[in-house]
């Protein structure tokens, strides 16, 4: 719990028809006295909770601007504590007056996501709730927006919760038959655990199973586009954008560095990376340019691998088909583009025999684009998802702590299976649940979601 007041600017920093001036903790409403005076001659302290009023404000003496203020009252406000909020016209100096002279009445500086961290450490939001809120924040996708808005709701939580408390559950049965073991009295029947333990685990692996689909939608899939020089893959770049970002050119070898962009594929989002072209190159700065090329498709998520179907395969093509055996046989999601389609093909494609997906498009006249981005799509949203019933996991951390419950119910059902059942099973439950407290926050430690909230802007 934190006690002192904190006050930040909620509006984005800016000219414009208002601000908001949010001030939060226990002396909310002394120090909003000290700067705004409503019409009514009433003070602060007796207007109603969730109510607003008009009046003046003041920096020190000087009136400097009208505006309205609304009071919360604990604990039905934001952040679960006394506040205020003062809106007032929106300039940029105007805005920092009276910040400053609601700093002199008493209140500190809020720092980043501090509104947000106070609901959470009293209650009002759990960590995965907090975590959609700055999600909404951020969302630049209609999809984005639907999936943090149900998280905001509590959907992951509830599921997360359900799994908790039958595991915990089961939990009590193991620790009853360790204090008590003569006793039979509370003590489930082994069938009866083992096929509960294996039902907690199928709940798991369905959960975690949900982030390839959240992943992209919120996160974004880290997608490099790779090929031989020449093949069109700055062109596919520019297509999939919707606009010439990366220079194109007749020459091969023209793209050295990496280009990063983030563009909507229907309701994927593409962290997009175009690279130097794949080959044997004397020329230091390119050689530099196709080791970071590989580099990048070593982390990705997925590979558009590029080929030019307008000329016959030639040694540069079949290294690149090596490298993409080598993905392929690692589990990475790979897309095969067969670029300048609408040119008479000299490519042979019986060649390429990896068992992924094919499109052909022209970057040059935009036939096939659809289908790709379709065939993007799919690979990562499985027809229709009700976020409201469905928890879909967010972002790595969400996905990072279901993942430890559900490798520890793993360990729990093979020490069960080898009969180590009373010691073993009862810490992998534990750990199981240590995981999934991760989610909602009430197993993560303090400095973690200092992290966490500090990544949030100031003012929320
Ligand atoms: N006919 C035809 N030409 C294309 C198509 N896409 C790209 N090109 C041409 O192919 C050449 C190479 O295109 P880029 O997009 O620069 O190829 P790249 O793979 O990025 O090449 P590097 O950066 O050198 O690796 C340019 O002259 C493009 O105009 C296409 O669909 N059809
Ligand atoms: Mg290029």
């Amino acid at each position: 719990m934190k006690n002192n007041t904190v006050a930040a600017i909620s509006t984005p920093y800016g000219r414009g028809g208002i601000s908001v001036i949010r001030i939060s903790g226990n002396n909310a409403i002394s120090i909003a006295e000290k700067v705004f005076f409503p019409a009514s001659g009433k003070p602060i302290s007796e207007i109603r909770s969730n109510y607003t009023v008009y009046g003046k404000i003041f920096a020190g003496k000087e009136k400097i601007d009208d505006g309205m203020v609304t009071v919360f009252r604990s604990p039905r406000s934001y952040t679960g504590e006394d506040t205020v909020e003062i809106s007032c016209h929106g300039g940029i100096l105007l805005t920092e007056k009276i910040l400053s002279a609601v700093f002199s009445a008493g209140a500190d500086p809020a720092g980043p996501g501090e509104f947000t961290q106070r609901a959470f450490l009293n209650g009002k939001l759990d960590l995965s709730e907090a975590e959609a809120v700055i999600g909404l924040i951020d969302a630049e996708s209609d999809e984005k927006i639907r999936l943090c808005a149900s998280h905001t709701s509590g959907v992951l939580k509830r599921r997360t919760d359900e799994i908790y408390n039958e595991i915990t559950r089961l939990l009590s049965s193991v620790y009853v038959s360790l204090d008590y073991p003569e006793e039979d009295l509370e003590e489930v029947k082994d069938e009866e655990f083992i096929s509960s333990l294996e039902n907690i685990y199928g709940k798991l692996c369905k959960t975690a199973d949900t982030y390839r689909e959240g992943k992209a939608v919120s996160e974004g899939i880290k997608t490099v586009l790779l090929g031989k020089p020449n093949t069109g893959k700055s062109s596919i770049l520019n297509a999939l954008l919707g606009e010439n970002r990366a220079i194109v050119t007749a020459v091969p070898g023209t793209t050295r560095d990496i280009i990063e962009e983030k563009v909507n594929i229907g309701k994927v989002i593409l962290k997009l990376s175009d690279t130097a072209g794949l080959r044997k190159s004397a020329d230091e700065v390119e050689q530099i340019g196709i080791g970071k090329a590989l580099e990048k498709a070593n982390e990705a998520d997925l590979i558009i691998a590029v080929f030019d179907l307008s000329q016959p395969a030639d040694d540069e093509d079949f290294a690149m088909i090596k490298e993409i055996e080598h993905f392929v046989s690692e589990g990475k999601p790979v897309i095969v583009t067969l670029n300048k389609c609408e040119n008479e093909i000299r490519f042979d494609e019986r060649i390429l025999t990896f068992a992924v997906p094919s499109v052909r498009i022209s970057a040059k006249n935009g036939e096939g684009l659809d289908t790709l981005k379709k065939t993007i799509e799919e690979l990562f949203i499985k027809g229709e998802v009700d976020y409201n019933t469905t928890a879909v996991i967010a972002n790595a951390r969400q996905f990072s702590a279901v993942s430890g419950a559900k490798e520890a119910v793993s360990r729990a059902i093979e020490a069960f299976k080898e009969g180590i059942y009373a010691d073993t099973c009862g810490i992998d439950l534990e750990k199981a649940l240590e995981m999934l407290g991760q989610v909602d926050g009430r197993s993560v430690a303090g400095d973690i979601t200092d992290a966490i909230f500090h990544n949030f802007c100031v003012g929320k």
